[in-house]
């Protein structure tokens, strides 16, 4: 692409979907502005212009036009900026399993994730089960490789690493252990991958912070992480 794009970025710092973006965009390389959303108090007026349909966080706008949802952005920035490193592999058989997990980490690890820290009593119980459930078959996925596509760093790497700095609130507010090391000593070693990688170090805030801004929206019954 042309240097002179227009790149900017409509996210929140905690949210593992923004973060998904944030990575993608640094391991590309790509400049871009950053616009943080005040999920706490009324969506701005450019996030629901951008994103009529879900007014939610991610959304990136290049040259003016906005593209939502995370995966999709991910895929987007991959085909527009495809001189830089692939997230996804060139195999379309390949394309579709990575786009698979993807998917998996949102209704299947994220969406139960929710009822860990939002809900009480069975519901909570019921999320917990889901989410370790998850962590059990991306363990077994990832078992053998650096990352989830092989050798390199891509898609699925990017859309489960916003969860590295999330785990401790799962813990703390769920009142369990995951114990990655003894558990999932596969997920274990990737994640300590992962955070040595300049895209993501330089992104994850600290999981303390996560932790207190989930107990912030709990505060204000705003919870749509
Ligand atoms: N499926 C969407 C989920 C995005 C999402 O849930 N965004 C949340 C923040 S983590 C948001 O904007 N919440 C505000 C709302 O829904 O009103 C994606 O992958 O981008």
């Amino acid at each position: 692409m042309a240097g002179e794009d227009e790149v900017k970025l409509l996210g929140f710092w905690a949210s593992p979907f923004a973060l998904r973006v944030m990575i993608a965009l640094e391991e590309k390389g790509i400049k871009y502005e950053y616009i943080e959303e005040d999920l706490l108090s009324k969506k701005s007026p450019l996030l629901q212009e951008m994103n009529p349909v879900h007014k939610q966080i991610p959304v990136l706008i290049h040259n003016g036009r906005p593209v939502a949802e995370s995966a999709i952005i991910l895929q987007y920035i991959d085909e527009v900026w495809s001189n830089g490193p692939a997230f996804l592999p060139s195999d379309p058989y390949d394309q579709a399993m990575a786009l698979f997990w993807v998917d998996f980490i949102e209704k299947k690890l994220i969406v139960p994730g929710r009822c860990i820290f939002r809900s009480k009593g069975e519901e909570q119980e019921g999320g917990k089960r889901q989410f370790i459930e998850s962590l059990v078959i991306l363990e077994e996925t990832l078992k053998g490789k650096d990352y989830f596509g092989g050798n390199t760093f891509g898609m699925v790497d990017i859309a489960f690493a916003p969860l590295i700095c999330w785990f401790h609130m799962y813990e703390v507010l769920g009142e369990f252990k995951i114990m990655f090391e003894n558990k999932f000593p596969s997920i274990f070693r990737w994640m300590k991958r992962c955070i040595e990688r300049e895209s993501v170090k330089r992104n994850l805030p600290q999981q303390e912070r996560v932790l207190q801004s989930v107990l912030q929206f709990r505060r204000h019954s705003l919870l749509d992480a």
